[in-house]
Parts: structure tokens; sequence; C-alpha cells
């Protein structure tokens, strides 16, 4: 393996502002965009199997078969990020590999490759941080209704207990959902994504029992697990811009925080839907019936730490009349919205920054603000960066090197925006890289890669990308480098 290149490591300057004591440098998976081993060991297909096996729903008919098959090269995988000097590895659990229906007994041989991992990552002197739903519902939990359905809720509170009880005394941190937006909005509104329904009121019901999952699994995970244990849940918090200053594009921007944002840190983190969201959706859910007596205490069950996504942000205007809406939205694009009713809205890209292979601005100034924005929103809510990163067109040079300058300037860019945070009040616990290696990035299939490490399908070959040398390097100093990338 490649030690750390000395033309990368950056030229410390003394007085170099260090990241707080304490602080957690990681890098980030999910467990369908690397596992792989899709029908090993008893898994069962989840909806993300079915949906990328379905002509024309992913990129080039890419599937998450083989993945980055971090199943079976998971050792080698952990070796690297210690060389690399990681001291957290997020990573995401395959329901349908432990529970392979969704219900019932769990299933030893799945928990067994977590409970490997696990013990490799301590071993490595890494801190395993485990996400339970990262977007890969088991497919029959689907084809009875899926998230829409509330029984779902049980079927992922029995799931964190198996969780709890397997790896327990083993893990430390725990997050219920990754981007329970996604799974919502970009599932059952807009159809991009598993399971590809494109029902707004289905959406909206389905984001309700996400926060319903989540506030029943913070409950089991709180019974089970560890004093000292640290339960969280992660969103990718939509930084809502209006592209002027006209009451119009305010109110589009209220919308779209509404049911970007406000869905979720609204029941989650003050016991209330927001009064505006109701409003807005009135006319496609009847939600004095879909929230249930208990449901706002069950979901606003305090967390220990939020989990924030960001990669940049969401410039929004009301369209003049006979202008479409939609656009520009990064989500990707459908016929259908994954706004449910503020379908209306446009969405633009900003103009004279650069973008990344994802055609997504670059702002390192939407993360300061965001975190400032939660810190401002929700006075002394500890933080978690746990993703940022870019998708660049990386290649290996003949020299077997990937130079990724601009991966570096992103990172570079965004970790400074968190120590500006962190000056200001944020409470930010952590920083991790999304994402540690190439891997199966949804829709866009194998396209776009948004590793520090690159991966070769081809041959599985591990590749640490120049970013990979460079971040290395800011894990051991604790600091960016000063005036400049090296
Ligand atoms: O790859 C995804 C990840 O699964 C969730 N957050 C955004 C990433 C980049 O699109």
């Amino acid at each position: 393996m490649t030690a750390v290149r000395p033309d990368i490591a950056p030229k410390q300057a003394p007085e170099a502002t260090q990241f707080p004591t304490g602080f957690v440098w990681g890098a980030a998976t999910a467990a369908y965009q690397v596992e792989g081993a899709a029908a090993e060991d008893g898994r069962t297909p989840s909806i993300w199997d079915t949906f990328s096996h379905t002509p024309g729903k992913v990129h080039n008919g890419d599937t998450g078969d083989i993945a980055a098959d971090h199943y079976h090269r998971f050792r080698d995988d952990v070796a690297l990020m210690k060389q690399l000097g990681l001291k957290a590895y997020r990573f995401s659990v395959s329901w349908s590999r432990v529970q392979p229906t969704g219900r019932g007994p769990a299933v030893e041989r799945g928990l067994d490759f977590y409970r490997k991992l696990v013990d490799e990552l301590l071993e490595a002197g890494i801190a395993p941080v485990a996400t339970l739903y990262h977007w890969d519902l088991p497919q029959e939990l689907e084809d009875a209704g899926g998230w829409p359905q509330r029984v779902t809720t049980d079927r992922f509170a029995d799931y964190a207990a198996i969780m709890a009880g397997a790896l327990g005394d083993r893990v430390a941190t725990w997050t219920t959902f990754n981007e329970p937006w996604c799974s919502a909005f970009l599932g059952y509104g807009s159809g991009v994504h598993a399971p590809g329904r494109t029902e707004p009121a289905s959406a909206l019901r389905a984001a309700h029992h996400l926060n319903l999952a989540h506030g029943r699994a913070i409950e089991v995970l709180r019974d089970q697990l560890p004093a000292g244990a640290q339960t969280s849940v992660t969103l990718n918090l939509h930084q809502v811009r209006p592209l002027t200053a006209s009451a119009a594009d305010a109110d589009a921007a209220r919308r779209v925080d509404a049911v970007g944002n406000r869905i979720f840190t609204g029941p989650m983190l003050r016991g209330e839907y927001p009064e505006d969201l109701l409003a807005d959706t009135a006319h496609l859910v009847d939600w004095s019936k879909l929230v249930q007596d208990g449901d706002l205490a069950a979901i606003s069950r305090p967390v220990d730490v939020l989990g924030v996504n960001y990669y940049t942000p969401t410039l929004v205007s009301m369209p003049e009349k006979g202008e479409s809406g939609s656009g520009n939205d990064v989500h990707g694009a459908s016929a259908f919205s994954p706004w449910p009713g503020s379908e209306h809205v446009a969405f633009h890209l900003a103009e004279g920054k650069e973008r990344t292979a994802m055609n997504w601005s670059i702002d390192p100034d939407g993360l300061y603000n965001l975190l400032m924005d939660v810190t401002r929103d929700h006075p002394g809510l500890p933080l978690m960066v746990t993703e940022n990163g870019a998708a660049f067109d990386d290649y290996v040079s003949p020299e077997g090197r990937v130079e990724d300058p601009e991966r570096i300037a992103y990172l570079h860019g965004h970790l400074d925006a968190v120590q500006r945070a962190v000056a200001d009040g944020a409470d930010v616990r952590g920083y991790f890289l999304w994402s540690l290696m190439d891997n199966f990035e949804w829709a866009y299939g194998y396209s776009k890669r948004f590793g520090t490490v690159y991966v070769d399908y081809a041959s599985q070959r591990r590749i640490p990308k120049a970013s990979a040398h460079w971040y290395s390097d800011v894990i051991r100093r604790h600091a960016l480098p000063q005036g400049g990338l090296s």
C-alpha cells in the first residue's frame, strides 16, 4: 500500500488553526454502494436491487451486485483506512443481509459480516459509526406497502433491536437514518430512487413514517445500548437560498425549506410539524389522521448528535407565469417533482461558481451557513458533518497515480468552512469525507466517482488519490495547511 506522498504533504505554517480537541476524522460509505455480494450468505433483494435491475432506472444498467466488493475486501479496506490515519469509519448495515424478509429472526451469517468488520476496525483503532438505514428497504417490506405504511415502523424497531443486540457492545455511535428526505421524496415522489414510485401523498406519508421509525429506533437503542453510546440521525439539510429578494422567491425558499428540512427537524428536534408545511400539503394528506397520538413524543426523543450532509446549496425561485418549475433540481431529472405541495418552485444553478462532475456548484459558504443556521435554530445541539465531498472525472495516470486537485480544493474549502463555523460557535464534533472509495452512485451507477480512494472496478484495485494523501496529512496535523494547497 502507498505511504503518504511527500509531494502532496502540506507545508505547515506554525500558526495553523487546530481543529477542536477530540474532533473526529472519518470517511463514509453505505452498504449497497460498496458491499456487493448481493446474493451471498442469505441476503435477499432490497428495493435497490430491484430498482437497479429494472431496465432504464440506472445509468448504463449498473447494479450493486458487486460494487466495490467491500464484503470480501473489508480487511484490506480497513488496513487502508488505518494507513491513511482515519479515526472513524461510517458504514451502513444492509437490512436484507441481517433480516432477509425484513421481519423475523436475524441471519447469523449476515450479522457476522458486521461483527467482523467492527472487530477489524476496533483492532485498527478506528471507531465504527453504524447507520441502520441508508435507503435499502428489504423488497418484501416494499411489497407490503413500504414506508408509506405505518407497519414498516414496527419492522424497523425490531431490526434496530437486532442490531443493538448484535453490535451494541462494540459500536459507540449509532445513526438511525441517512437522508430520510431522499428515501421519502426521491423514492416515492420523483421516483428517481428506489422504489421508483411517483405518488406525492405517499412521499409525505413515507416522511412521517421515517420520522416515527427514527423515534422508535432511538427508544430501542437507548434501552439496549450501554450508557455513553451516542445516538444520531443524519439529514441532508438543504441550504435554501432565494434567487432574488422578491417576496415570491422568499416564499419559494420557505416552501422548499419546509418540505426539505423542517419536515424532519420540526418533529425530531421540536416535537411538532411546521404549520406552513401542513398548510402547503393539506390537499395531499390528512395530517390529523396520519400523525397519531404519541407520534410526536416518540419522534422527538433526544439524539446526542445531529449528522448533517452537505454538498451544494439549493437556489430557488417562483417561476414567472408560463415558466415551468423544477428545472435544475440537483436531485435528478424526472417528470415528477420531489417537492409535494411545492411542485411549481424553480431550481437554479448559481452563476460563476465552479461545478463538480454532478454539475453541483461548489460553495463552501453553504456549509458554513448550514452549520450556523442549525446552531441558531437549535442552540447547543452537537453536530457532525457526516458527509461532504465531490465527484470529479478521475483517472489513473500512466504512472499509476490519480491526481485530483479539484477534490483537494473542495475539501480544503469545506473544512475551512467547518473551522469558521466552530470559531463562530457551532459545536461540530467531526467530519466524514464522502466517500472513502469510489462506489455505486445510485441512479448514476459507476459513472460518478466520489471516492478519495480510486477503485478500478475491473480488478477491484484500490489506489489512494492525491486527496487521500492530503486528507491523511490534515488528520495527522489536526489542522489545515496554511496559504494554499501544498
Ligand atoms: O452517494 C450519496 C450518498 O449515498 C448519500 N449522500 C449523497 C451522496 C452523493 O450523492
